[in-house]
């Protein structure tokens, strides 16, 4: 039930630059925080600026003196630039009344240099359930913030870093305050889960993981631990929310959803049990956890609903996935493939390219691994060969560092670190000559046109739009894939039309495609 009364904290959940069908999924990082402030009474308002217009006159309407602090996540990249402008209409707005408390991955990771924007008054850093529980109550009865762990702040002139706040137990989160977003908004269509048209992200049963691969940003914001809710609360949740929003299909967003495999047997035994009927897709799976199911535990997951599961691939190159310090072989990825083949299930592979040290042989393995993947089975899918861009706190971060890797020094600075984006100036990949850097962009666009295109028109809602956007789009798919195929990547122009599209669009502008 809607608490009546102007909010007394705003979260406002930035555009992230890939905004387009079932990729807008709800706002968990907002919606988890914002839990424990609705369960003490606090009125809570999300503004997901994916879903709608966030404006000044908005903002001025919601923000009263009864608010306390307006609350901004951001990971890094495109979601950076967005913030700011948020960020700044607050400002405009309070001339600097109500403090602005920014939290997620990015500032979690850079909290010092994310606290020296203007636009930023306090930092939660780390998991934000219970800090920002705490700040908020502070904030309200007057009291000192410097007890609160997992924070750091503007002092005057000077700054306030208090102790690190230690890791969540699962099993004391509350449930998802659903009712704080317009659920529907994010019910799709679904790209991965074609057959079903009730979609919806659950968020995560688990967080964290336990592996070290160079890259992922996993480990510096959860310290690598695997922390898993019980069977019974992961059903619960599942169970619980499929039927309340009457879905036929979900997304679960662990980091390692497989890792243990007992606990993943039971939750799918339980949602047999309960005979729901969906199919869901899990965005965290490691190639050598899955080689290590059994067949019965397979078969298991299948009659539960698994539909698509994604695979970190990374590389057709041994020694890049060496250097990565993935753990995996490339022909546990083969054999992996196969076998959802057997099992019915449709691999989604990630991929990136321009590691440093990284050849154009190693890339050209890259391609030769989408193809022999694709051969074995016509259902593989790939996501965006992604162009290696360091985030910080990672080991990779270190080693782009002593290839010539030279980092924003502002929060803005940020905001252009993306992957799946050209690097010009050699600022994200400066290990690769110009010439080379094009052709890298070229690839990474390439990819995208020819592997995730398809996805993105069948998440189109539209009946009547759909057919016509895949005649169009199906000739541009063949197209690039037959020119990555042949390794025909470094003179493209036709992209930089497609890449200012996108640009103008998706970057800069407030469009959101759903
Ligand atoms: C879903 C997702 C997306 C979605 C967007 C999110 C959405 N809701 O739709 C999409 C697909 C768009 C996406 C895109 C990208 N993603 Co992403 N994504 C995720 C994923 C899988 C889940 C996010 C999530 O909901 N987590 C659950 C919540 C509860 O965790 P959380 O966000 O960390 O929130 C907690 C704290 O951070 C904090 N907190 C968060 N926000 C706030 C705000 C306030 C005010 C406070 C107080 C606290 C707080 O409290 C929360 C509860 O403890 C994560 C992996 C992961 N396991 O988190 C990667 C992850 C967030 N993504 C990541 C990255 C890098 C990207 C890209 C930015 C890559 C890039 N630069 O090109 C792209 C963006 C592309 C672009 N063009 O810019 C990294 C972030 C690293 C970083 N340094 O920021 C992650 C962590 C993956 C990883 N392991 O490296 N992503
Ligand atoms: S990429 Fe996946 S397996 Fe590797 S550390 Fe990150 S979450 Fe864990």
């Amino acid at each position: 039930m809607k608490k009546q009364g102007k909010p007394n904290v705003i979260l406002l959940y930035p555009k992230t630059g890939l905004d387009f069908g079932s990729t807008v999924a709800p706002p968990h990082s907002l919606l988890t925080i914002a839990a424990p402030l609705d369960h003490a009474g606090y009125r809570v308002a999300i503004l997901d600026q994916r879903t709608q217009r966030i404006t000044v006159d908005l903002l001025q309407d919601l923000i009263t003196p009864e608010c306390l602090c307006i609350g901004i996540s951001a990971m890094t990249g495109t979601q950076i630039r967005h913030a700011l402008r948020l960020a700044g209409m607050v400002r405009q707005v309070t001339d600097g009344r109500v403090p602005i408390v920014w939290g997620g991955p990015h500032p979690t990771i850079t909290s010092e240099q994310t606290l020296d924007d203007k636009h930023v008054d306090i930092v939660v850093i780390g998991e934000g359930d219970q800090t920002f529980l705490e700040l908020v109550d502070a904030l309200q009865n007057h009291k000192d913030l410097q007890n609160i762990q997992g924070l750091i702040f503007k002092n005057g002139p000077g700054v306030v870093q208090t102790a690190p706040r230690p890791l969540l137990s699962m099993e004391e989160l509350l449930p998802v305050p659903w009712h704080l977003l317009d659920v529907e908004k994010y019910i799709h269509r679904d790209m991965y889960v074609k057959s079903r048209h009730r979609v919806l992200d659950l968020g995560q049963t688990s967080r964290g993981c336990p592996f070290h691969c160079g890259f992922c940003s996993s480990a510096s914001i959860r310290g690598r631990k695997w922390r898993p809710m019980s069977v019974a609360k992961s059903l619960d949740m599942i169970v619980r929310d499929v039927r309340r929003f009457n879905l036929d299909g979900f997304w679960l967003r662990d980091d390692e959803f497989y890792i243990d495999r007992h606990r993943a047997y039971e939750i799918c035994k339980g949602m047999v049990d309960e005979k729901l009927d969906v199919s869901f897709y899990t965005s965290g799976t490691r190639v050598d956890v899955f080689m290590k199911a059994t067949d019965e535990e397979l078969v298991m997951l299948k009659k539960a609903g698994a539909h698509t599961l994604k695979f970190g691939a990374e590389s057709g190159s041994q020694r890049i996935l060496d250097l990565m310090q993935k753990g995996i072989k490339v022909e546990q990825t083969i054999a992996t493939n196969r076998r959802c083949r057997q099992h019915g299930f449709i691999p989604v592979f990630a991929l990136v390219i321009g590691y440093p040290t990284e050849t154009f042989a190693d890339i050209n393995m890259t391609i030769d691994l989408v193809d022999r993947l694709r051969k074995d089975n016509s259902q593989a899918q790939f996501e965006t060969m992604a162009t290696f861009t360091a985030l910080p706190a990672t080991p990779s971060f270190s080693l782009a560092m002593e290839h010539g890797l030279r980092p924003p020094e502002t929060l803005e600075g940020w905001s252009d670190w993306l992957f799946d984006d050209y690097d010009f100036e050699g600022r994200r990949i400066p290990w690769f000559n110009p010439e080379e850097r094009v052709c890298l962009g070229n690839i990474s666009y390439m990819s995208i046109l020819a592997n995730a295109l398809k996805n993105a028109v069948d998440s189109i809602e539209s009946q009547v739009l759909r057919p016509p956007a895949w005649l169009l789009a199906r000739p541009v798919s063949s197209y690039f894939r037959f020119r990555l195929k042949n390794k025909l990547y470094c003179h493209v122009p036709e992209l930089y039309l497609i890449r200012y599209l996108r640009h103008k669009f998706f970057y800069q502008s407030d469009l959101t495609i759903s």
